[in-house]
C-alpha cells in the first residue's frame, strides 16, 4: 500500500512566502509531505509546467441571501460553490443575515439549511447584524462566536440593514469583548438618500446614476467614521470592498497611525468602471454592473494597485453577489426600470477573481506570485480564523490546492461560467493565467471547467478567533 493517496509531481509550489520546485504528498485529505522528489502514490497527478498553489479562499461572497433590493439571488450554495471551485477556490465565506426583529441564531440555522449538503467547497459564515438588540449583543453573539462564527458584518447604509452610530459602537464593543472581527460596509446612508432623491427629482433614474448617487466622498466619509468608532472602542475592523483612492487613503492613514484597520478590495475595482453602467435607457446593459460601492474609473484602478502593492489591502475578494439580468427576478425587473435605486445591487464574480487578479497583477508585473497567494488565500485564512488548516501548502494543511497554468490564455465569457446568473459583468476580458484543476482536501473536484466533485463535498468550517482581532490595548475608557 502506498504512503500517499495522491502525489502531485513535477510542479512548482507557490506559497505566500516561497516559490520552490517540489512534489506534494497527500494522505487522508492532508498534505503530509513537500519534497524535492516523492515516490509512490496511489494516484499521481503530473503538474509539470504548472504552479501548485493553495486553493483560493474567497472571504466575501453572498449566497442564498435575500437583500440589496434583489428579488432573488441567482446563486444558492449549489451553483455558487460550483462556480467557486471551477474558478480555483476551495473555501468560501458567505454571510448569514439577520433580518430585523429576527433571532440571529435562528437566521444562522436557516442558512445552514441552505448550505449543508449543498456545497461543492468548504464554507463558513460571517454574521450580518441588522438588529443589535440587547439579547443579540448580550447572549446570541457571544454564543455564536464560541460556535465558530467569529466575524460580523455591519452596514452604514441600506434601509433594512443600516446601523446608526450608537449601534455601530455597541456592535464594536461587543466584538471587542468576544474577540470577533468586524467587517464594515462604508457608505453613508443619509448622503446616498439625499443624492438619490435629488437625482430622481431631476429625472436621472437610469442605472448610471447609481454610481452618481454614491461618489467616493460618500465612501470616504463613512470609512473615516468607521475608523474613528473603531479607534474609540479599540476594536480592529476590516473595511470591505474598497473602491478607490479616497477610502484607500483613509485606511492607509489609520494604519500609519498604528490602528488595526484592515482593507479588502475586489475584482470589479481593478477591471470595471462607472462608464460600464452607462446605457441609453433602462433597456441597455448598465444594470448589469450595478454594485456597491460602484466601480469608479481608471485612476481609481491605479489607486487600488497602489494600495495592494503598499500593503493597505490584505485581502482581494469577489463580493460575489449574483442576480439575474433578464426576467421578472432580474436586474431589469419592472420596478428596477423605474429607478436605479431598485436595481438589484451586486454582481457575480467568484469564478473570475483569481484569473483577473493573476492576469492584471502578476501577468502585468504589479505583484509577485507570492503576493497573489497572500491576497487570494493565505491572508483570508489568517484573518478569518482558518489558519493553519487552510491557506498554504505545507505539512499539516488541508490538501486544498489549485493547479495553475500561468500561460493559459482565455477570454471570460458567460458560456465558461458555472454560476446561476445569466450573464457575467466581466464578459470579454482577456486573461493570461487560468485554474486547470481544483483539489479539495485531496480530491479532484474540478478540472478544465468540468465539475468532478459533488455538492456533498463541502464541509462547514467552525472558525477560530482571529489573531487580527486582538485590540491594540490603547483605550479611551
Ligand atoms: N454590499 C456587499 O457587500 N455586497 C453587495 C452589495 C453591497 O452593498
Ligand atoms: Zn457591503
Ligand atoms: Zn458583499
Amino acid at each position: 500500500m502506498s504512503d500517499y493517496d495522491l502525489v502531485i509531481r513535477g510542479g512548482t509550489v507557490v506559497t505566500a512566502a516561497d516559490t520552490v520546485r517540489a512534489d506534494v504528498g497527500i494522505r487522508a485529505g492532508k498534505i503530509v509531505a513537500v519534497a524535492d522528489k516523492i515516490e509512490g502514490g496511489a494516484k499521481v497527478i503530473d503538474a509539470s509546467g504548472l504552479l501548485v498553489m493553495p486553493g483560493g479562499i474567497d472571504s466575501h461572497v453572498h449566497l442564498a441571501q435575500p437583500a440589496f433590493g434583489g428579488p432573488k439571488m441567482a446563486d444558492g450554495f449549489e451553483t455558487g460553490t460550483r462556480s467557486a471551485i471551477a474558478g480555483g477556490n476551495t473555501t468560501v465565506l458567505p454571510f448569514a443575515l439577520q433580518p430585523r426583529g429576527a433571532s440571529l441564531r435562528a437566521s444562522v440555522t436557516d442558512y445552514h439549511r441552505e448550505a449543508d449538503g449543498q456545497s461543492y467547497c468548504d464554507y463558513g459564515f460571517h454574521l450580518i447584524i441588522s438588529d443589535p438588540s440587547p439579547s443579540v449583543l448580550g447572549q446570541e453573539l457571544p454564543a455564536l462566536v464560541g460556535d465558530g462564527y467569529t466575524s460580523f458584518k455591519v452596514f452604514m447604509t441600506y434601509d433594512d440593514l443600516v446601523l446608526n452610530d450608537r449601534q455601530l459602537l455597541e456592535v464594536f464593543d461587543c466584538a471587542r469583548g468576544c474577540g470577533a472581527l468586524v467587517m464594515v460596509h462604508c457608505e453613508g446612508y443619509d448622503s446616498i438618500k439625499f443624492m438619490t432623491e435629488r437625482l430622481e427629482a431631476a429625472g436621472k433614474t437610469a442605472p448610471y446614476y447609481h454610481a452618481v448617487s454614491r461618489p467616493q466622498v460618500v465612501e470616504r466619509e463613512a470609512t473615516h467614521r468607521a475608523i474613528s468608532h473603531g479607534e474609540l472602542i479599540d476594536v480592529p475592523i476590516m473595511i470591505v470592498h474598497v473602491s478607490g483612492r479616497e477610502p484607500m487613503e483613509q485606511i492607509r492613514w489609520a494604519q500609519q497611525k498604528g490602528l488595526k484597520v484592515y482593507g479588502e478590495t475586489c475584482t470589479q475595482y481593478i477591471s470595471l468602471t462607472a462608464d460600464d453602467l452607462k446605457g441609453l435607457n433602462m433597456d441597455e446593459t448598465g444594470g448589469k454592473y450595478v454594485c456597491s460601492p460602484p466601480p469608479r474609473d481608471h485612476a481609481s484602478w491605479e489607486a487600488i494597485w497602489e494600495g495592494i502593492r503598499g500593503g493597505v489591502f490584505q485581502t482581494f475578494s469577489s463580493d460575489h453577489c449574483p442576480f439575474f439580468y433578464e426576467g421578472s427576478e432580474g436586474k431589469l425587473n419592472p420596478k428596477a426600470r423605474t429607478s436605479f435605486k431598485w436595481v438589484p445591487n451586486g454582481i457575480p464574480g467568484v469564478e473570475v477573481r483569481l484569473p483577473i487578479l493573476w492576469s492584471k497583477g502578476v501577468g502585468e508585473g504589479r505583484i509577485t506570485p507570492n503576493e497573489f497567494v497572500a491576497l487570494t488565500s493565505t491572508n483570508h485564512a489568517k484573518i478569518y480564523g482558518l489558519y493553519p488548516e487552510k491557506g498554504s501548502i505545507g505539512v499539516g494543511f488541508d490538501a486544498d490546492i489549485v493547479l495553475w497554468d500561468p500561460n493559459r490564455k482565455e477570454t471570460i465569457r458567460q458560456e465558461l461560467m458555472h454560476h446561476g446568473s445569466d450573464y457575467t459583468p466581466f464578459e470579454g476580458i482577456a486573461v493570461t493565467g487560468w485554474p486547470v484543476m481544483t483539489i479539495l482536501r485531496g480530491a479532484v473536484v474540478a478540472e478544465e471547467g468540468r465539475i468532478l466533485g459533488t455538492k456533498a463535498d463541502g464541509k462547514f468550517l467552525k472558525r477560530g478567533l482571529s489573531p487580527y482581532a486582538v485590540p491594540t490595548g490603547r483605550t479611551y475608557l
